[in-house]
C-alpha cells in the first residue's frame, strides 16, 4: 500500500503526516468528511474507533490521529477534549488556568488509528515530555504548540523540520511505519 488516506479536519496535523509518510514513499490523501468521536479517557480506543468507522464506510485502508495535551497537575487534563479547549479557551486562559503552578509537567500524546476494510483496527501511539510555558512562544506550528515546552524551547518556536523529528506525531508514526515495512 503506497497511497493512505487521512481523515482530518486539521491542516497542521495533515501538513506533518504528508510529509513524515512522504520521505518513506507514502502519498497521504486528506479527506475532510469527519468520523464520529466517542467518549473515552485515553487516545486509543477513540482512534481505533474513528479508524474502524473510516475505513468500512471508504471502502479503503484509512488513518486517523487523536492527540492530546496531557497536563500533570490537571490530573491530564485537557487529554482527550483538548480540540474543545482549544477552540472554547485557547492557549491564553490554558496558562491562566496553570497561573502559579509550579509542576508544569505534560505529556503530548498522538495515537495514528489505521484500518484495513473487513479488519480490526491497530492504534500507534507517540508521547513526548515536556512542559507548560509560562507565555506564548513562537508563531510556527498549530495548536499548543506555542505552549508547550520541550527541552527549554517550544513547538512553537521549532523550525517545522525540526518539530517533526522529535514531535509525539513523529513517534506515532514511527511506529507505524515499523509496522507496515514489515508487513510489506
Ligand atoms: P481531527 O479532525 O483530526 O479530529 P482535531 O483538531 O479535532 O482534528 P483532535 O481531536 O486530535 O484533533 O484534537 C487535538 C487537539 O490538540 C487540537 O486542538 C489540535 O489542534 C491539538 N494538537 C494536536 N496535535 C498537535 C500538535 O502537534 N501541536 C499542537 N497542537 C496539537
Amino acid at each position: 500500500m503506497r497511497k493512505i488516506v487521512f481523515v482530518t479536519g486539521n491542516k497542521g496535523k495533515f501538513r506533518e503526516v504528508r510529509d513524515i509518510l512522504a520521505v518513506k514513499g507514502y502519498e497521504v490523501i486528506q479527506n475532510t468528511d469527519g468520523y464520529p468521536e466517542i467518549q473515552e479517557d485515553d487516545l486509543e480506543p477513540i482512534a481505533a474507533f474513528g479508524a474502524r468507522w473510516v475505513a468500512h464506510k471508504l471502502e479503503m485502508p484509512a488513518i486517523v490521529d487523536d492527540s492530546g495535551l496531557f497536563i500533570d497537575v490537571l490530573g491530564g487534563f485537557p487529554g482527550p477534549y483538548s480540540a474543545f479547549v482549544e477552540k472554547k479557551l485557547g492557549n491564553k486562559r490554558v496558562l491562566k488556568i496553570m497561573e502559579g503552578e509550579s509542576d508544569r509537567n505534560a505529556v503530548f500524546k498522538c495515537v495514528i488509528g489505521y484500518c484495513d476494510p473487513g479488519s480490526e483496527p491497530l492504534t500507534f501511539t507517540g508521547a513526548v515530555k515536556g512542559t507548560i510555558a509560562f507565555e506564548e512562544q513562537g508563531a510556527g506550528g498549530f495548536g499548543y504548540d506555542p505552549i508547550f515546552d520541550h527541552n527549554g524551547i517550544t513547538f512553537g518556536e521549532l523550525k517545522y523540520e525540526e518539530k517533526n523529528k522529535v514531535s509525539h506525531r513523529r513517534r506515532a508514526l514511527d511506529k507505524f511505519l515499523e509496522w507496515l515495512e514489515n508487513r510489506e
